[in-house]
């Protein structure tokens, strides 16, 4: 298992590599350009200066996160041949740096979405990402973005491009009678575009999950369920089309059972890494984001890395979201201190789980 640590390069991000090197067992990061916009090619100068900024630092950069899919794409506009070759582009690209995965997601117009962004945890004063269906149901699409941009405390969110939403009722126009079927024939339109290029370059696409894991706003979803994964991974047969298994994310669902899920994809090989969080439910369709601590949510973490140390024991990690703690003002969801404790907590049930399986 290789520990790394979401970093948004420096001028994006509050969270310095050298703090990020100084986490116990910290081997990378999973990177991202958090500027570019979907479909745009990432260049190969934006992409050395980045990685060797990060290996300068001591840290590798195999991850690769938010190459995000245009949305002319998944609508399978005639566009979209464009926006693949832009994608094959960066995969070679992105290769020539060391990277080996790639995380993408195929959600339709909204990438994850949370009712609120800092959530008072009453208990200890700390604040976290929260999800309400009901909260969301009195407002529109339009709401939620303004509220999120209003509560991102001046930080970019990724999947939350201002340029990206600034069309958003058209696009959710354009998506208007779009089956989960039909969303599916683009999805492998896309995977055969690209998947071949994976394969020569040797790097893994890793889709991830809906967020929460289920339809919102009437919009198709297609990734939330292990059911859901079991035919993307069949959309294009390749050891190069894998999952990033989120486990807060599909864990949003009580249904979901994330270590079964986990062995499942783990001992077939397609898991391409692992974003590795807890969640607490609040009652139907709704929850907050826990400490990584299994008793702090409802996610059983000792259970999620015993699967992961059997399947898939050499997989990429990095723990996901934390909550705001210590009075840190940052990223919401990636603050420095409650994702270095979830990553020390998770490095500690690794230790024990390995040493008394010998
Ligand atoms: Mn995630």
């Amino acid at each position: 298992m290789k520990m790394t640590f979401r970093w948004y390069g420096s001028k994006s991000d509050a969270v310095t590599l050298k703090q990020i090197k100084q986490i116990p067992g910290m081997s990378g990061v999973m990177g991202l350009l958090d500027y570019k916009a979907a479909g745009e090619v990432w260049e190969e100068d934006e992409i050395r200066a980045y990685v060797e900024e990060v290996h300068a630092a001591g840290l590798a950069c195999e991850v690769i996160e938010s190459v995000n899919v245009h949305e002319d794409i998944k609508m399978g506009l005639p566009s979209r041949d464009q926006y693949i070759e832009n994608y094959r582009i960066t995969i070679r690209n992105l290769a020539k740096f060391g990277v080996k995965v790639i995380v993408y997601n195929f959600m339709p117009v909204f990438d994850w979405l949370r009712t609120d962004l800092a959530r008072l945890i009453p208990e200890d004063g700390s604040n976290s990402l929260y999800f309400d269906e009901q909260e969301l149901g009195s407002m529109g699409p339009m709401d939620i973005v303004r509220k999120t941009a209003a509560d991102s405390n001046g930080f970019t969110l990724p999947g939350w491009e201002p340029e990206r939403l600034a069309e958003l009722e058209t696009t959710l126009k354009q998506y208007e009678g779009m089956t989960a079927d039909q969303l599916r024939e683009n999805y492998q339109y896309f995977l055969d575009g690209v998947i071949p290029t994976c394969e020569e370059c040797d790097v893994k696409m890793a889709c991830h999950p809906d967020d929460p894991a289920w339809p919102i706003f009437g919009l198709p979803r297609i990734a939330h369920s292990q059911s859901d994964f079991d035919k993307i991974v069949t959309l294009h047969d390749s050891p190069c089309n894998t999952v990033c298994l989120c486990t807060g994310s599909l864990g949003s669902n009580p249904e979901n059972d994330i270590p079964a899920t986990i062995r499942h994809f783990g001992e077939m090989n397609r898991i391409g890494c692992l974003h590795v969080r807890n969640v607490k439910h609040l009652g139907y369709r709704k929850f907050r984001e826990a400490s990584h601590l299994s008793s702090e949510g409802d996610l059983d973490m000792y259970a999620i890395m015993k699967a992961v140390f059997d399947a898939c024991p050499d997989t990429y990690i990095r723990p996901d979201h934390g909550r705001m703690i210590w009075d840190e003002v940052g990223r919401p969801g990636y603050g420095l201190y409650d994702r270095a404790l979830g990553a020390t907590y998770l490095n500690g049930l690794w230790e024990a789980i390995e040493k008394s399986a010998r």
